[in-house]
């Protein structure tokens, strides 16, 4: 079987971020995705067995045939699904469209379709909730799109059961796959956008065909890059993933709001609403746009611990919404400060505070415009500010913070330009992170990695790794104010045995530390940050005498064990 990831194809799309078309999306920035089918019946169960990870994809890692799977939908009554309830509370939630799965890999269509195997003709739900969707969102306005799985269908052809292994994919496209994306496309009024989903092995031409639906039925509508082969119109991010760096054109982040996209009886580990701001305002400052699922339960419900992370994310959005999301363009900085993040409006930029001392101060560097006052919003205060051709300091006016995330509005007489080059700030205000993707490597090399630790919830980390001997990580940072500061490595931690590593300033003052082997760490907490692999050790402290630009430097002073190191990132904190 080929691993789930190798189904995304390309990121590439075609649309210019200029194009009328894409006004839309880019003033949006913020969508709710929804996972909803057959496999929500089943909850990650089956005869009663818990399957963990993504529960959409029960079928494949339970080994399900076609037939018996099948028989879920006689079960599947989701009679307290209210299409007005669901527009409702993801408007609450500040979501400008909403895209729910149509059809997804299981093959089971969530509209009533020509083909027989739909919830409106083979369950006793006997409706049609997209039907429904479609009213709720045209009376409420918001958008809605259609997730749509055009190339795996594991009712009409799979891997595990034999009798479908050899089916015939062609069959499958014309006689299912086009007239049910046609009948998408003509039976629910307007649509903002279809989304479609692993494209495989997909030939262009059979992307392009669906494509040319689309284009005749409905104009103007955007089509995500995994219809494959580079014909979509933006391009949607890996699962899961907020990019680091600032990414032009048109593009998408989407997150899960547990570990599955899918309803499961067991998965309560929810993000918060500040954790889904968090991406949010990172997918804005990088210039992207973001989605985040909902996982409705056999029942048609929302999850309760999820509507709640909604409405919080609801509260802040509709006070701060407007200003700093919508239609926001991306921080001037090219990555996230040490202090939060930034997005920009003509000649405002907000700063948007995650990392703060209330009543301290936020240093930061290279700031492109000269400023001429900067407003805290939750209080509608002046923020006392210095600064030089260096250097912006500023004191925050506030004791506590009241928000989820504290802004401050920092006016200037003329646009605000995007730097094009990282910019590394080290001051004494928060642990301040050099990380993996903004090394200079000689003899080293960047990986983007990723893995999910039960089944497709993906986690990525940029790691250093490949060291040659002599090899080095250069970090080159603008210091604030001098004294000892404390570095600690997180690395991603590897089978092989001990490793020495040595960190240097640009004065040589050397810290040498032996990190320990995996077996001899205590085992990871149970949590979904990437600490199963991850783990932050101590190296030592460091003294730099003056404020200004330092550089530090990691390498291997004991090639000859042979272990391989593979850092994620320098963490310095004020000693
Ligand atoms: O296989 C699907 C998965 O079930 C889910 O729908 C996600 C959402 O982006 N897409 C595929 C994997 O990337």
């Amino acid at each position: 079987m080929e691993k789930m990831n190798e189904l995304w194809g390309s990121t590439a799309s075609c649309l210019s971020a200029e194009s009328p078309k894409a006004a839309y999306f880019r003033q949006s920035k913020f969508a709710m995705f929804v996972h909803w089918g057959l496999y929500s019946q089943a909850g990650g169960q089956w005869n009663g067995k818990t399957y963990h990870g993504i529960t959409e994809w029960l079928m494949c890692t339970a080994n399900i045939s076609a037939k018996d799977y099948a028989e879920l939908a006689k079960e599947f009554n989701p009679s307290e699904f209210n299409a007005a309830d669901f527009v409702a509370t993801a408007k609450a939630a500040g979501m400008k469209y909403i895209i729910i799965t149509a059809k997804h890999h299981e093959g089971f269509a969530m509209f009533k379709s020509a083909d027989p195997f739909n919830i409106y003709d083979a369950t006793p739900f006997k409706r049609d909730p997209m039907a429904e969707l479609a009213e709720e969102c045209r009376k409420q306005g918001l958008g809605l799109g259609f997730y749509y799985s055009q190339f795996q269908d594991w009712q009409a052809y799979n891997r595990w059961d034999e009798s479908l292994k050899n089916a015939d994919f062609n069959d499958y496209f014309q006689n299912k796959c086009l007239p049910q994306i046609k009948e998408l496309l003509t039976n629910y009024g307007k649509l903002a956008l279809i989304w479609f989903d692993t494209p495989g092995a997909m030939t262009e031409e059979q992307s392009r065909k669906i494509v040319e639906l689309v284009h005749e039925y409905q104009p103007d509508a955007l089509v995500n890059s995994r219809i494959g082969n580079g014909v979509g119109d933006y391009s949607s991010m890996n699962d899961n993933e907020v990019p680091a760096e600032r990414i032009p054109g048109l593009w998408e982040c989407i997150r899960t709001s547990n570990n599955s996209w899918g309803y499961s009886d067991i998965d309560q580990d929810f993000c918060s609403g500040k954790e889904i701001l968090h991406d949010l305002i990172s997918v804005t400052a990088r210039g992207g746009t973001f989605m985040v699922n909902v996982g409705p339960d056999r029942k048609g419900r929302i999850p309760a611990p999820c509507r709640h992370a909604l409405l919080e994310t609801g509260k802040w959005m509709q006070k701060y919404g407007e200003t700093v999301i919508y239609g926001a363009d991306s921080s001037p900085w090219n990555a996230a400060r040490q202090w939060g993040d930034c997005t920009r409006r003509g000649n405002k930029t907000y700063f948007i505070l995650n990392n703060w001392t209330p009543g301290g101060t936020i240093t930061d560097y290279g700031f492109p415009g000269k400023i001429s006052k900067i407003v805290w919003l939750g209080g509608n205060k002046t923020v006392e500010f210095k600064q030089d051709d260096a250097f912006l300091k500023l004191t925050l006016p506030f004791e506590r913070g009241e928000e989820l995330y504290e802004v401050l509005e920092v006016h200037c007489s003329e646009p605000i330009p995007e730097l094009n080059e990282n910019i590394l700030v080290v001051t004494p205000e928060n642990p301040c992170r050099l990380p993996a993707e903004q090394a200079v490597l000689t003899g080293a090399e960047l990986k983007h990695d990723f893995w999910a630790e039960r089944f497709g919830e993906f986690i990525y980390v940029n790691i250093i790794h490949n060291w040659q001997p002599g090899g080095k990580a250069k970090w080159d940072f603008e210091l604030s104010e001098p004294g000892y500061y404390r570095i600690s490595i997180r690395y991603q931690k590897v089978d092989l045995a001990n490793r020495v590593w040595k960190i240097s300033d640009e004065s040589g003052t050397v810290i040498e530390r032996w990190l320990p082997d995996a077996q001899q760490l205590p085992p990871p907490p149970l949590q979904t940050e990437p600490t199963a692999r991850m783990h932050t050790a101590k190296a030592g402290v460091i003294f730099f005498r003056n404020a200004g630009h330092h550089t530090l430097s990691l390498e291997s002073t004991r090639p000859e064990l042979g272990s391989e190191l593979q850092v994620a990132e320098l963490i310095l904190e004020h000693f």
